[in-house]
């Protein structure tokens, strides 16, 4: 009987240690995970202080996309004058509601395969109307889909084609988007595209200003203070219908003096659900396995008796 209960425990004593490393490795990596998931995927974006018509009146600073769970949140950086506070910007006797307003914001879920022009000529993008002063074709505001988008920039001391504002702006950049991809993207000739003119309302969106924004570790809204107007626009991710694994969001204000982007990149969270789910199973699997064959062997290795009678 000592005999048999010292085998057991040199069969325990050789199992243990390698059970308690692979415990350890799987809480490990389920922390990681779900600290992951927890902390959401944040990209930042900066934009130049150099490339604003009119000097740093109208300037974007940046951009940054912030994904959590079902929510998805904007946040822009300008010194664009804030209408939540009650300035609504300088006066435009050109624009119907006679001062310069917010664009609408623009996604592009295939950017690497269709540009932003031709996306909107095929009535792909996706926007966001998030001012209710602004000259967007669609009535209230919401998240679209199908949007074919339009320019009211020169209804708003804007220029009237790409080419025009790179003259003025030789060392602009659109956010992650280099000159030479601005003009691959929005076409030189084209005017510059920052407003929906058509499309079907899908789901609301919420606007944020900067006190109202949540706080996502790895994010410094920081860097974006200052004299710089921050707000946000929040709706439910779903309503993209995401394919792939990136999207771009662009945005500029309606006399488009400046204009920023973003490709937003998604990590496959789901799919490393999927790996620490598997993980799991085979842990759990090989535990009941080595617990099963220990409750099986006895004395030397041989098979239990009385579990073979079992
Ligand atoms: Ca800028
Ligand atoms: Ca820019």
């Amino acid at each position: 009987m000592r005999e048999k209960k010292r085998s057991v425990q040199r069969l325990r004593g050789s199992i243990t240690p390698a059970a308690k490393k692979a415990g350890l490795l799987f809480l490990f990596l389920l922390l990681f995970f779900a600290a992951d998931a927890k902390a959401g995927v944040v990209k930042v974006t900066f934009d130049p202080s150099d490339d604003a018509l009119a000097g740093s009146r109208y300037d974007i600073r940046g951009m940054a996309v912030l994904t959590e769970g079902n929510k998805t949140y904007i946040l822009i950086a300008s010194n664009m004058p804030d209408p939540l506070n009650g300035n609504p910007g300088h006066e435009s006797l050109n624009s119907p509601h006679k001062f310069i307003a917010r664009g609408d914001i623009l996604i592009n879920l295939n950017c690497a395969n269709e540009t932003l022009f031709d996306s909107s000529k095929n009535n792909h993008l996706y926007g966001i109307r998030f001012d209710p002063e602004n000259e967007s074709g669609v009535q209230g505001l919401g998240v679209y889909k199908d949007v074919m988008a339009k320019s009211v920039a020169l209804n708003n001391y804007g220029p009237k084609d790409l080419a025009q504002y790179l003259n003025l702006a030789p060392s602009a950049k659109e956010g992650d988007f280099s000159k030479k991809e601005m003009i691959t993207l929005r076409g030189l000739q084209n005017k510059p595209l920052n407003m929906i003119d058509k499309g079907m309302k899908i789901g609301d969106v919420k606007v944020l200003s900067a006190a109202q924004l949540p706080n996502f570790e790895g994010f410094n809204l920081d860097s974006f203070k200052g004299k710089h107007n921050v707000f946000g626009v929040e709706f439910n991710t779903s309503l993209l219908n995401l394919e792939s694994t990136s999207w771009c969001a662009h945005y500029a204000m309606e006399c488009f003096n400046d204009s920023i982007g973003q490709e937003h990149i998604i990590p496959e969270i789901p799919q490393n659900f999927a790996l620490v789910s598997l993980f799991m199973v085979l842990m759990t699997g090989t535990i009941l396995f080595l617990r099963q064959r220990l409750q099986y062997r006895g004395l030397d290795g041989n098979l239990n008796s009385e579990a073979m009678k079992a």
